[in-house]
């Protein structure tokens, strides 16, 4: 099977050149924006600059992945025998390839990763050398540098190999990488929180599976969720800080270790990935301050304080989304199916009600609705998971699916090293007004 998928993704990619170069033969010089000065001054806002294969962002719909929404998706992918949710092997085998598979696709897929989890000794040391009191998301970012050490795309690369088969040897790595990724995060997750190792009985994991056991959280629902949390959060297109900038790094043929650890300290910024720690830190305020579910009145007023101290509303707005989050919504209906009593699910629902009002009526924020970290921290607190600052690193497994199909893509169809032009105040005054 491992053979089957690399077959597959060799097919489409194949027929995906003939057609890009096809399309651009026909449409090479058609102009498709005007780029306007506030937009380079903006972080690029609207500018269609990048391209990205494995999903499309839709201001309005969310995401799809390979065309597909998360709701559609909920019903197609294949699922575990007993459970409801995709299987994010199932999703990783869609982003790679376009098709969805079949069961016995997924499980093979599985089957692959799971053959490839065991962590060298030289990073098991490293992270073990860190104080504890490092943060995860630093850990991570030095563990997935420490297995670069087998990459072999860098030793291909040295040895020399023809640029049309660079994207092989980058789904090697992408794939060893994905294999270890959960049980990196949960050498992390033990260490940093004294947990003890864990019991890992003789069963046929399934990724995710595998991952909660790790992490000691052995619980079926628990399991459930974390499929369904690594499925929502695996790509969310290519221009986001983390996907991009490990799209910048891997251009220039950095192997997909330092493509991959690259996105994740970007992943690690407050305005991304680490706005879901600062999220529940929020919720977990609110119920500590109101010793519970405030008033909708008190609520209200605190979102003023907020606003008016100049701080972010966490886990509202977006920088593309003018919608709520669909993935938002698929959390809001797994919290009402398994934890509708749950008061921190009560805070992030009054949240909802309440949050788009008033940042409505502060006028700033082009998107007053929620993104998906303001709501996956209570469904982590229910089940025990209550370490926040782990969370961007639970973001950063499930995201590297996306980051690194977009690797592989990106060198299968030879795209080439990135390079904009950037220019002066001085310039700009001169020359573009
Ligand atoms: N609360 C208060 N003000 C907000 C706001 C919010 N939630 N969201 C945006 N604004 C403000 C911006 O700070 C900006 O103010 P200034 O003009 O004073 O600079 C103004 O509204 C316009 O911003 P925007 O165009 O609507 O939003 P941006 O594209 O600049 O930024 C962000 C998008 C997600 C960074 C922003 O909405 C934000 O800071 N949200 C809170 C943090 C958050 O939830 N981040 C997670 C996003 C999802 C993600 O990437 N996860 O990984």
């Amino acid at each position: 099977m491992p053979q089957v998928l690399k077959d597959r993704i060799h097919e489409k990619l194949m027929a995906k050149r003939e057609e890009i170069k096809a399309f651009l033969g026909d449409h090479g010089d058609k102009v498709i924006h005007e780029v306007t000065l506030k937009q380079p001054y903006g972080g690029m806002r609207g500018i269609p600059a990048l391209v990205w294969e494995p999903s499309l962002l839709d201001p309005n719909g969310g995401i799809r992945f390979r065309g597909y929404t998360i709701p559609e998706l909920q019903q197609m992918l294949p699922h575990h025998p007993r459970g409801s949710q995709p299987l994010p092997e199932a999703l990783l085998f869609l982003l790679l390839t376009g098709d969805v598979p079949t069961q016995e696709e997924a499980k093979a897929v599985c089957d692959q990763l799971l053959a490839r989890s065991e962590l060298p000794q030289h990073t098991v040391e490293t992270i073990n050398c860190l104080p504890t009191d490092t943060h995860p998301m630093t850990q991570f970012s030095i563990g997935i540098l420490t297995l670069r050490q087998n990459s072999q795309f860098a030793k291909a690369y040295m040895e020399g190999m023809d640029k049309t088969d660079f994207w092989a040897p980058t789904y090697e790595d992408s794939m060893d990488l994905l294999a270890k990724l959960p049980d990196l995060a949960s050498l992390i997750y033990r260490r940093t929180y004294g947990k003890p190792e864990p019991d890992m009985p003789d069963l046929d994991y399934c990724w995710a599976g595998k991952f909660a056991y790790l992490m000691g959280f052995p619980n079926f629902e628990f399991i459930e969720l974390l499929r369904l949390y690594m499925v929502i959060h695996a790509d969310h297109e290519g221009g986001n800080v983390s996907a991009h900038t490990s799209q910048v790094v891997g251009s220039a043929l950095s192997d997909p270790y330092y493509a991959l650890s690259a996105g994740i300290n970007g992943l690690a910024g407050p305005l991304h990935g680490l706005a879901n720690q600062i999220s529940l830190r929020f919720v977990l305020d609110i119920k500590e301050k109101f010793g519970g579910v405030p008033s909708k009145h008190d609520l209200r007023e605190l979102l003023w304080d907020t606003l008016h101290g100049g701080q972010v509303i966490p886990g509202y707005g977006h920088a593309v989304l003018r919608q709520t989050d669909p993935r938002y919504r698929v959390q809001r209906e797994f919290a009402l199916e398994h934890l509708p009593e749950d008061e921190l699910f009560q805070i992030v629902s009054l949240l909802y009600e309440i949050a788009p009002d008033v940042l409505r009526e502060h006028g700033k924020a082009k998107n007053p609705w929620p993104n998906v970290d303001a709501h996956s921290g209570c469904l982590l607190v229910h089940y025990g998971l209550v370490e926040h600052e782990f969370y961007t690193v639970l973001f950063g497994v499930s995201r590297a699916m996306g980051i690194l199909t977009g690797l592989i893509w990106a060198r299968g169809l030879g795209f080439p090293i990135e390079r904009p032009k950037s220019f002066t105040t001085e310039f700009a005054k001169e020359n573009l007004v």
